[in-house]
C-alpha cells in the first residue's frame, strides 16, 4: 500500500471543489474519503427522498473530484464492509493508509464537529480542521456581533453583511434607499397566477442505482421517492437556479406569503437543498440574482427580499445555532410537551391547511418557509406541541433540513422556545391569517369565520387560548400585548368557550 500523506475526509454537505479541505489536495500523496453511512441516514429517520439526494449528489461529486485527478475511496450503503459511521469510515482508512494526517472542513452539525474533536485522540494522528468560508460570518464572528448586545436582531446583522458584501449597495448606501421592502412583500396569491415550476431533471444511472438502494434500506422511512427530480450535480443545480432568476424572481417578493391548494412552489426558489449540501454557492446565487436586477429583470423588492434571506436569515440562524449550542435543541420556554400528532405524518386531518403542508412534504420533501412557519409550525405552536418532537420531525422531512439551519428555524422562530433570543415575537397566528394569505380555507371542513364550537376553525380558539396562556412571556411584545388587550376585552363567557372549545380540540388530538 502506498503511503498516504492526508486522508481528506468530505462530508456529505461539502460537495463543494473548492472546499478549504481539498485546498493543497495532491493526487499523488493524498486520499479523499466519502461514504454512505447508515448512521447519518438514519439519527432521525430522513424522508427517503432526501436520502436519495445526498446520496446521488454525494456519488457524482466524487465522480467530478476523480475527473480532476483525486483519489476517491467512496463507500457505498451496500458494501459488505460498509462503516456506519463518519468514525468508523476514518477507522478504516487509518487503519488500510496509516495516513500522516487527516483533514476536514468543520461539520455543519454540533454532533458531528463533537465526534470529529475526539478523533485525534483515539487515532493518535493529527486532525486539521478547517474553517468553513462557504459562510460569509464565522460563529467566532458571530459571537463577537452578539457580544454586549441586549437585543440580537436579524435586522442589523443584515444590514453589516450587506455592506461587508457590497450586495445591493451603491457605495455606502442601500440600493433604493431603504434596507428592507418587506412591507412590499405581503400580496395575498391569486388563482389565475402564472405559477413557473421549478427545473426538474430526470434521474441518470447512479441515481436509479441509488433510488433502489433508497428504497431497499429506508423504504420504511416516510416520504415518497417518486417522481424524483432534484438536481444532483453542479451543473443541474446552476440550471436550476438560472431557471428560477428568468421565470419567478421578478415575482418572488410579491408572493413570498402566500399559499395556494396544488402550488407547492408558487415564485419560491425551491434550492436551499443545493446551497446546503455545496452544489450552489450562497454569494455567487445572490450575485447573479443582484446581476438580474441591475440588468433590469427583476424588482428591487424581489432581489433585496432574496438576498436578505441568504445573507441574513441563513447567516444568521447560524450564528445562532453555534453561539447557542449543545443545548439550545432543549429549549422550551413555554414547557410544551404535547406529543406530535400522527397526522405530521400521514397527512390525516380535516385542516386543509395543514393537510396540504404534510401532503406535499411527503411528496417533495419540500415546504416553502410560510408553509412551514405559519401552517405546521403555527399548528404545532398552539397546540403546545414538544418543541424537541417537532425540531426532529422537520430535520427528518425536508430536503434541505440540517440541523445547523433547521433547529433555530424550528425552536426558535416558529416555537418562540428560546423565549425570544431569535425572534421578537412568537408566529403565532389565527385562522384569519391563513385564510388571508391563502385559498385553503374555502375546500376546508371548518368554518375559518366561527372562533368557537365543533365547526369553527380549529387555529381560532387555539390562538385565543394561546395569547390567554402566555400572556406574561409574550405580553412585552407590543403587537402581543395588543392582542392580550383584545382577549381581555371579550366577555367572560366567550372566554370560556373559547379554553372549552381548545380544551375539546386537544383532547381529540
Ligand atoms: P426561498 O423561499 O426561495 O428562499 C431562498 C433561500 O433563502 C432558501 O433557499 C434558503 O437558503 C434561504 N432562506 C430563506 N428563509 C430562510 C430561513 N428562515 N433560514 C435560513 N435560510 C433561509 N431552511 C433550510 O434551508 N433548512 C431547514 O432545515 C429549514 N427548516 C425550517 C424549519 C422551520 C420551522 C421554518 C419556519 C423554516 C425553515 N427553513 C429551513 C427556512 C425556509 O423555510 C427554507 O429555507 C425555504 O423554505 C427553502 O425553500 P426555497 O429554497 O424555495 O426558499
Ligand atoms: C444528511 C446525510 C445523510 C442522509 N447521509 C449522509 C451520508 O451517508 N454520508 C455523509 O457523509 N453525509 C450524510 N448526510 C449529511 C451529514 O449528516 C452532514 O454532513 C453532517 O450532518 C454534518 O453537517
Ligand atoms: Fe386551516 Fe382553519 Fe382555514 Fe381550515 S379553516 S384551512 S383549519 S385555517
Amino acid at each position: 500500500m502506498p503511503a498516504i500523506r492526508n486522508l481528506i475526509l468530505i462530508l456529505g454537505d461539502q460537495l463543494t471543489p473548492d472546499l478549504t479541505a481539498l485546498i493543497g489536495a495532491d493526487p499523488a500523496r493524498d486520499r479523499v474519503l466519502m461514504g454512505e453511512l447508515r448512521d447519518e441516514a438514519t439519527y432521525v429517520r430522513h424522508h427517503k427522498k432526501k436520502i436519495a439526494f445526498l446520496f446521488s449528489a454525494m456519488c457524482h461529486f466524487a465522480e467530478e473530484l476523480r475527473a480532476a485527478e483525486l483519489r476517491v475511496d467512496y463507500t457505498t450503503l451496500d458494501q459488505p464492509d460498509a462503516p456506519g459511521s463518519f468514525t468508523g469510515l476514518i477507522a478504516q482508512a487509518v487503519a488500510r493508509y496509516k495516513p500522516e494526517r487527516i483533514i476536514v472542513t468543520e461539520a455543519g452539525e454540533w454532533r458531528v464537529a463533537r465526534d470529529i474533536a475526539g478523533w485525534e485522540t483515539r487515532f493518535s494522528i493529527p486532525v486539521e480542521i478547517r474553517t468553513d468560508d462557504r459562510f460569509l460570518c464565522a460563529p467566532g464572528d458571530f459571537r463577537d456581533w452578539a457580544a454586549g448586545r441586549k437585543q440580537l436582531r436579524m435586522e442589523y446583522f443584515y444590514r453589516d453583511m450587506r455592506r461587508k458584501t457590497g450586495l445591493l449597495m451603491d457605495g455606502d448606501q442601500p440600493a433604493g434607499g431603504k434596507w428592507n421592502y418587506d412591507s412590499e412583500n405581503r400580496k395575498a396569491p391569486a388563482l389565475d397566477l402564472f405559477m413557473p415550476r421549478p427545473k426538474a431533471i430526470a434521474p441518470d444511472a447512479i441515481t436509479q442505482a441509488v433510488l433502489t438502494l433508497v428504497e431497499a434500506r429506508f423504504g420504511h422511512h416516510f416520504g415518497d421517492l417518486a417522481p424524483f427530480w432534484f438536481a444532483v450535480t453542479r451543473a443541474d443545480a446552476e440550471a436550476a437556479l438560472a431557471a428560477f432568476i428568468t421565470r419567478a424572481l421578478p415575482w418572488f417578493g410579491d408572493y413570498q406569503d402566500a399559499m395556494l391548494t396544488r402550488e407547492p412552489f408558487l415564485y419560491h426558489a425551491v434550492i436551499a437543498q443545493y446551497l446546503n449540501c455545496g452544489l450552489l454557492d450562497p454569494l455567487r446565487v445572490c450575485r447573479a440574482v443582484e446581476a438580474a436586477y441591475r440588468a433590469g429583470q427583476a424588482p428591487l423588492n424581489a432581489a433585496e427580499g432574496f438576498i436578505r434571506q441568504i445573507i441574513g436569515w441563513r447567516e444568521y440562524v447560524r450564528g445562532i445555532y453555534w453561539l447557542k449550542m449543545p443545548g439550545y435543541e432543549r429549549s422550551n420556554a413555554l414547557g410544551h410537551t404535547r406529543p406530535l400528532p400522527d397526522f405530521y405524518w400521514t397527512g390525516e386531518t380535516a385542516m386543509a391547511c395543514v393537510k396540504a403542508a404534510v401532503t406535499q412534504t411527503k411528496e417533495l420533501a419540500y415546504a416553502h418557509h410560510i408553509q412551514r412557519l405559519m401552517v405546521t409550525g403555527n399548528f404545532a405552536l398552539l397546540a403546545g406541541i414538544d418543541p424537541y418532537a417537532l425540531h426532529e420531525w422537520y430535520l427528518s422531512v425536508y430536503a434541505d433540513a440540517y440541523e445547523w439551519v433547521e433547529l433555530p428555524n424550528t425552536v426558535g422562530m416558529s416555537q418562540f422556545a428560546d423565549g425570544g433570543l431569535l425572534g421578537s415575537k412568537p408566529y403565532a397566528a389565527s385562522g384569519a391569517y391563513i385564510n388571508r394569505m391563502s385559498n385553503y380555507c374555502g375546500a376546508c371542513r371548518f368554518d375559518v369565520k366561527q372562533r368557537t364550537g365543533p365547526d369553527a376553525c380549529p387555529f381560532n380558539a387555539l390562538y385565543w387560548d394561546f395569547i390567554a396562556r402566555n400572556r406574561a412571556l409574550i405580553g412585552a411584545n407590543p403587537r402581543m400585548a395588543q392582542m392580550i388587550r383584545t382577549y381581555d376585552h371579550f366577555a367572560p363567557p366567550e372566554q370560556e368557550r373559547i379554553s372549552d372549545s381548545a380544551a375539546r380540540f386537544l383532547a381529540r388530538l
